[in-house]
Formats: structure tokens, sequence, C-alpha cells
């Protein structure tokens, strides 16, 4: 499935190191489910949180947001719409680059690894088909300009950020996302408190094409409503959605 980013105004991101809420028809009003955490996160709690959300009956886009290339497999790019590796402005070089050169370096690195073993086909067609499926596999990663606000946080322990970006660089990051780099999404993160709207005002004075996500301790419709109303293309809830199924709803707009 497309994920038409048009379309989207609500995203839920579920951690797969986190036990899911008794009922999962919570998620039929969200336009987007991000699958992603930065604890205790592995291929396999990956793949049973994108079966157990594919098996609603709305049909939601599903983007996995890896941490590490050890949770990215051929199985979980394929199950998931996209996936979305962050570009963390604000983080060490690490999770700049390196995390991406070897994320690709993985995809990119045996055809027989990817093909997986009995596959009927020799020599140069193994080739050419495995370097198509490289190229299917890789047109389905997607980057995303990140700064990462809440300095407590496990984002920003896991991407070594040190220093909080004022509104001012949040904007500079938001335009060399939109006109440098070219990725499709830009993400002010607040992992685990409510960062308010200035960062996203700042932000979206420069951005046309790319979406912009706020997320970070949105529980209630206020909240939702001030971060929309600021500029952001849509909201992200996480914690909320796995400890408090009642105020996850009223984060939903209407
Ligand atoms: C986390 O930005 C998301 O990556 C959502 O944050 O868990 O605080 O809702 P919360």
């Amino acid at each position: 499935m497309d994920i038409d980013w048009d379309a989207v105004t609500h995203v839920t991101k579920v951690d797969p190191a986190k036990p899911l809420p008794s009922d999962l028809g919570v998620l039929e009003g969200t336009d987007l489910i991000v699958v992603g955490g930065s604890d205790d996160v592995t291929e396999a709690n990956v793949l049973e949180t994108i079966d157990a959300v594919r098996s609603l009956e709305a049909a939601v886009p599903i983007l996995q947001e890896p941490y590490s290339s050890a949770h990215v497999s051929r199985e979980t790019i394929e199950r998931a719409d996209a996936v979305a590796v962050p570009a963390v402005y604000n983080g060490d070089r690490e999770h700049f680059v390196g995390k991406h050169l070897e994320l690709f370096t993985e995809v990119g690195r045996k055809p027989d690894a990817l093909l997986g073993a009995g596959v009927p086909l020799v020599g140069d067609v193994v080739t050419s088909r495995a370097e198509g499926l490289v190229t299917d596999l890789a047109s389905k990663l997607v980057g995303e300009g990140y700064v990462v606000q809440h300095l407590e946080s496990a984002a920003a322990d896991r991407a070594r950020v040190e220093e909080r970006f004022t509104p001012d660089q949040v904007a500079g990051a938001a335009l060399a996302t939109e006109s440098f780099y070219g990725f499709p999404i830009f993400y002010v993160e607040y992992s685990g408190t409510y960062g308010g709207p200035e960062d996203v005002e700042a932000a979206a004075r420069y951005l046309e094409e790319t979406t912009l996500l706020y997320g970070g301790g949105i529980d209630s419709a206020e909240k939702a409503e001030a971060i929309l109303a600021a500029g952001a293309d849509a909201i992200v809830v996480g914690d909320c959605f796995h400890d408090d199924p009642d105020a996850f709803c009223e984060t939903i707009p209407r």
C-alpha cells in the first residue's frame, strides 16, 4: 500500500517492546501506524507487531522506523509499506550518516542472502534478479530529517544528542531537509514530554513538499489541536496509545 502523506494527520507510534492494548480497534481512526522503539526491539517483535496491526479491519498503512539495521530484514521491508530511517541533525555522525550506510550495505550485501536458499535460478539470472530485488527493497527506505528535543529521552540517549536546538536551528534543519537533503519527512521529536508549538511553527515556515511530523507528550485533544494549528501536517502519539487508550482516542482529530 502506498502512503498518501496528504491524508495523514494522526500517526500512532507502536513500540514492539511494549504490550498492545487489549482492543486494537482504537487504531481504526489513525491514519498511519509507525512500528519502532529504542529499547528491547528485535526483528521478531517488529514482525509480530506488524502482523498484529495488519489484522485490523481498516487498512491502515504501516511504516517501520528502525533504530538499528538489526531490526530490518527482507521480511520487515516486505511486510511494512515503507521503512523510515531517521537522520538526527543534533545527534552524532553515526546517527546522521553511519547507520544509513550500514543499513544500505546490509540491504545490498548478498544476492543469495536476499533471495534465500533454494531459488531455482543460476548464474547471471540470479545476479540480475537479486539486483532488481535490492533496488525494490531500497526504494521502500525513506529518510526522515529528525531533531530530538527531549534530552532525557531514550531517543536522545541512543542518538547521542547533547544539544537541544533553538527554534532558529530547528527552522534551519527543516530548510535543509526540504531544499538540500530532500527527505520526504521532517520530525520534531519530544518523545515522552510535550514540547509545545514553538518548534513546529519555526519548522513549518520552510516546508512545502516535506511532511512535518511532531511527536511527544500528546495525550489530549487540546494538545493535538495546538500542534496541528501551529503547522504540523500530523501529530505522532506513542506512550498514550500503550498507556491510556481512552485518552488516545481523544487525540484523533474528528
Ligand atoms: C515517540 O514522538 C513519539 O517517538 C511519540 O512520543 O511517546 O511522548 O507520545 P510520546
